[in-house]
Order: structure tokens, then sequence, then C-alpha cells
């Protein structure tokens, strides 16, 4: 059998995809659509689509689910040359800066197409200055309010929006470190930084080798392909940009005081400032060349040693914030953090049922798949109307489908759950004759953010009272670099949790939220959570470590985590209706 690599796949997927983003700003009807569905198909394809075309030709292209003969014919343009002549000529015609524009809270394609055709608008810098000639308003569909709401949220991008998710630079970082483990002058490795404490966005990326030879290292470095920019090359250090956007700081050092540079160059800085106090409280001055008594080096090989010495338990990454670790450390009270392999399953993912493209037999079979021994299917409500939310007669029917695959997957438990919008007086959009048959019941905020701190907390206090709610949802509605959080009272919000026993979510998704210090707050107020990936396409099902990382961040151990419960320990912790 010929063993073909799957990476082809995902590089035509990205291509489809980004043809259908530029078609739509042309205001094309169903082309935009077709592209991406053909994105989505070849992107959870089994095979390799080389090998596909190396066995059947285009024919093999066509029997893709989704693939009609124009887009077959532009797959095979990419396998013979490497590139699609279409989406050039599309991006030549195009300098709106779309990447950018879709950052702004309230612009889609479809709107930053309108722009630009009614007022010319390419760039956020234009849009700004739009607004300010109050142009904004008068168009319709936007108006006073509209143009005042992206104003803010054009702010928010500018100030926020250089910092990079995890999940943006993860695959390039781990590309650029298998580069040069490859070198054989590299003889110890290790990302810093916030990157190894796991925060959810990263200023920069900090790299730091071990070797006798740095030159070497660092002429390799500016040359890697990739590199845009050099800002500063010397023997110890070099930083450097990439073309993606995000910048490179390089360190060598030599392996004597890897331990010791590693640990200082990975901070935080408030942790670092707080360690070295302790040092010199115990006779000891700490700094990125060892750990030293009386000028005689004792600790700088390795990290572990730093912290023995200085009378600590280690402290893992995550925890280096200043946030109580070095209390803990020395007490040895330092909590066995959660892992990704303690997860047994996922409470938020969305079936074709209502909004998405996926199937709950696909979502089931990628459960199956991950090992995981229950999986809930939670889709979104009837005041959903863009995710063509469910109504009550739906979920019914929803639920003998479920019935029906959980007969055929006696594997897994397949679990019924709804998202359940919590509107604007607190009240849910589904009726608890029909909550009571759901195996359990996400709530969140969907709509209606900008309300008064106490009415917020008011209309989720309300929501929360309901007796079949699970587990409130994305709790603070905000979305990494793009929306801030409602005004909310959060510490009531967790003691009527702690209360109620009603879960609090961490969601793995661009809305990681809660986030790592509102997830330690609540764990302090005694609340349980659930990890969940808030799955709209089947590869969100892998996201879960980047909800795992903020947990990790929060302290939650195993045992905050109700999603680590085995399968028999699990139903009485999520259904409420047995409970009351
Ligand atoms: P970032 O890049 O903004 O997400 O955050 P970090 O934590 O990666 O910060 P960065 O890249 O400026 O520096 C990496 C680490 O180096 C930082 O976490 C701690 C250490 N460091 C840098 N500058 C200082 C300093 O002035 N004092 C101390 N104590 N440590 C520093
Ligand atoms: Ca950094
Ligand atoms: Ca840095």
């Amino acid at each position: 059998m010929t063993f073909y690599l799957k990476m082809k796949n995902e590089k035509i997927a990205k291509i489809l995809f980004e043809i259908g983003e530029y078609l739509e700003l042309d205001n094309i009807p169903f082309k935009p659509r077709a592209y991406q569905m053909a994105a989505l198909s070849i992107d959870n394809l089994e095979e390799d689509i080389q090998g596909i075309y190396n066995e059947k030709g285009i024919k093999g292209v066509l029997e893709i689910q989704g693939v009609g003969k124009g887009i077959a014919l532009k797959i095979e343009e990419y396998l013979k040359t490497g590139k699609i002549k279409y989406l050039e000529e599309l991006k030549r015609r195009k300098t709106i800066d779309v990447k950018n524009l879709l950052k702004v809270e309230g612009l889609g394609p479809k709107r930053i197409s309108f722009l630009n055709k009614e007022l010319g608008i390419t760039n956020i810098l234009e849009l700004k200055q739009a607004i300010k000639k109050n142009k904004l308003k008068e168009l319709k569909g936007f108006g006073e309010k509209s143009q005042q709401n992206i104003l803010e949220s054009i702010a928010f991008v500018e100030t926020s929006g250089l910092r990079y998710m995890l999940s943006e630079v993860q695959k390039d970082v781990s590309m650029i470190l298998e580069k040069f483990k490859k070198l054989k002058e590299v003889e110890k490795i290790e990302v810093a930084g916030s990157y190894r404490r796991k925060k959810e966005t990263i200023g920069d990326v900090d790299i730091l080798i071990a070797s006798s030879k740095p030159k070497k290292i660092m002429d390799e470095f500016t040359s890697f392909e990739g590199v845009s920019r050099v800002w500063g090359k010397g023997k110890t250090k070099t930083s450097l940009r990439m073309e993606k956007g995000f910048n490179i700081d390089l360190r060598v050092v030599p392996l004597g005081s890897f331990g010791s540079a590693l640990q200082y160059f990975t901070g935080s800085k408030e942790h670092n400032v707080a360690l070295r106090r302790l040092a010199i409280s115990k006779g000891y001055k700490l700094n990125e060349y060892g750990l030293f008594k009386e000028g005689v080096l004792k600790a700088g090989k390795d990290e572990v040693g730093i912290y023995k010495k200085l009378g600590l338990q280690f402290i893992p990454p995550e925890l280096r914030e200043n946030r109580g670790e070095i209390e803990a450390g020395l007490k040895r009270k330092i909590p066995k953090l959660i892992e990704l392999k303690d997860i047994r399953g996922d409470f938020h993912t969305h079936s074709n049922f209502a909004g998405t493209l996926i199937s709950m037999e696909e979502i089931v079979l990628k459960a199956i798949q991950k090992g995981y021994e229950y999986i809930g299917i939670s889709d979104h409500t009837k005041a959903l109307k863009i995710e063509n939310g469910l109504d009550e007669k739906e979920l019914a029917l929803q639920a003998k489908e479920i019935e029906k695959l959980n007969k055929k997957y006696r594997e897994i438990r397949i679990f019924h759950g709804a998202e359940v919008n919590i509107l604007k007086d607190g009240s849910l959009d589904i009726k608890n004759s029909a909550l009571k048959e759901l195996d359990f019941v996400n709530i969140g905020v969907h709509a209606n953010f900008k309300m008064k701190k106490e009415e917020m907390t008011e209309r989720v206090l309300k929501a929360m009272s309901n007796p079949y709610v699970t587990c409130l949802v994305h709790p603070t509605g905000r979305i990494v670099n793009k929306r801030e959080a409602y005004d909310i009272d959060l510490e009531k919000i967790f003691e009527f949790a702690n209360l109620r026993k009603i879960l609090l979510e961490v969601s793995s998704s661009h809305r990681l939220d809660l986030n790592d210090y509102n997830i330690k707050k609540a764990k302090e107020k005694g609340c349980k959570f659930l990890i969940n990936t808030d799955t709209h396409m089947l590869k969100h099902m892998d996201r879960m470590k980047y909800g795992i990382y903020q947990a990790r961040r929060g302290w939650l151990t195993k045992k905050d985590v109700i999603n680590t419960l085995p399968l028999n320990k699990i139903y009485g912790k999520i259904s409420r209706s047995n409970n009351l």
C-alpha cells in the first residue's frame, strides 16, 4: 500500500477558503459558499489529495464531496504548478486589507465590501477617518450607534491586536524548533517567555539555545525561510521578524547556565523579581548566569536545581505570574495541574442540526477517535437566528436522532444538550418542559452585551436560577484580541455558581473564557468547571489543549474539572433534572 502524507490537503483547503473570502467581498452569490464547502470537505478528507490525483486524475478529485468542475480544475492546477492563478488575480484586484478589517468587531466580509464600494475604504486608517467625518452613520444599515461601536472596536484592535494568540503561532514555532534541532551545534533548546508560560497572547517568541558555537547558530537563524527582517544580530542575542508578522528573540548561552537562563527568560518579570528577593533573603544571588552563594555557583545547569536550592517545589511555567506560587512552593502546596490526557469528553459541540456544516455522526466519530468516553452535542437555540437555533420541537426531534446514534455507537455515550440563550431580561429562550428532557443545559449570553454592570449581573443570575442549568458558558463574553468582556460582577456569579452547583466553562476557542485570572478566582470560591471546545468545525475538536493551558494557568487540577470524570460518575454532575 502506498503511504501518503496529507500535506497538500491543508494547503489546498486554505487556498480555497481564501478564494471564498475574496469572492464574498465581491458580493457574488453562492460561489463563496461553494469554495468554503469544498475547503471544509478537503480539510476533513481521510486520504491525501495528491494521492487521489496521482491514482485517478481529475476524476478522483471530482469524487470529493462538494468539489465541482471549476474547483477541481483549480485543484489540479495547484497540484501541477504549486499555485492557482485565479487567486493571484483576485489578490491583485483587491488591495483591501481584509485581514485586519475583519478583526474589527461588527465588520464581516459583506460590510467590508459595502464600505469599499460606498466610501472606498481599504484599511483601518481610512475607516477611522471616515468615522471622524461621520460618514459611516449615514450609510444604510449603520447608524450612530454602530459607528460608535466600530470606533471603540478599532481602538481595541489597535492596542491589543499586536499580540498573537498561541494558536496563531504554535505551528510556526514548532517548525522553527525542528529546524534548529537538526543542527549539531544545538546542545539544548527550549522556548521561554510568555509562550512557555502558555499565556493567551504573546508579544514575541523567546527561544533559548545552549551551544558553544553561537555564531553558527545565529547565521543559520537569520537565513531561515520566512524571516522578513532582522532587527539586530549579535553573539548572544538576535531579534528578527517573521513574514507572518511576529517577532522572535533568540538567545544562545553555554550549557552550564542553560537552566538559569531558561528560568530568567521564562519570566514572568514579576515572578522573577519575587524569586530574586527570596534568593537574597537566603543569602544567594540569582541571575541569568546562575544561582550563587558568596560568588560560588550553586545551581544553573537546570531549572529544577534552582528552585530546589531555594527551598521551593518546582513551579510549572504556567504558574509563574507572582500570584501566590512562591508562597505555595515554599509550603509544598503547588497543585498537580490538569493535563490534556485527563479529559474524557467535551460538552460544547455544534452540529448541522442547527447552524454548522458538520453532522452529529461526524462529531461522534471524531470523539471516538479521540478516545473520549462521552460527547455532548449542544446546538444553539431559537433566539440565535444566524445559527439557525433550534426550538422545542426540533430539540425533541434531535433527541430521537441522538438515541439512534447511541444505539449505533456503543463505545461512547452521546449526551444531548443545548446552548440556550440568556435573553435580555434573564429568561431563557427554551421552555422548562423541553429543558427537562435534555441531558445537560449550557446557557450563555449571545446578544445585548452593553448593559450596566448591575443589570447584566442580575440578568445572568436570574438565568442561573433556572433549575435545569448545567453550565454557564463563556461567562464574560470576551473574544481575545477582538471584543472586551461585558461588565459583570463575577464575584457574585461565582458565589451563586458554587451555591447552585452550576459549572463554569473554560472555553478552548478564541474566546478563552473564563480567562486564567478568573478561573483562579472561581476556584477559590469553590466552583467546578467544564473545559469545552465550542466546536463548529471538526478540527475544532482538537483545540482542547488551549483550554487546558488556561486551566493550568488558573491553577486547576483534574478534580476541579468535571469532564475528567469517568462516564459512570458524570451523569449526576451534568444532569440537573435527575438531581432535583
Ligand atoms: P510577552 O513577550 O510580552 O508576551 O511577555 P514575555 O514574558 O515573554 O516578556 P519578554 O519577551 O519581554 O521577556 C522574556 C522574559 O525575560 C520575561 O518574561 C522575563 C525576562 N525579562 C525580560 N526583561 C526583564 C527585566 O527587565 N527584568 C526581569 N527580571 N526579567 C526580564
Ligand atoms: Ca516574549
Ligand atoms: Ca522577548
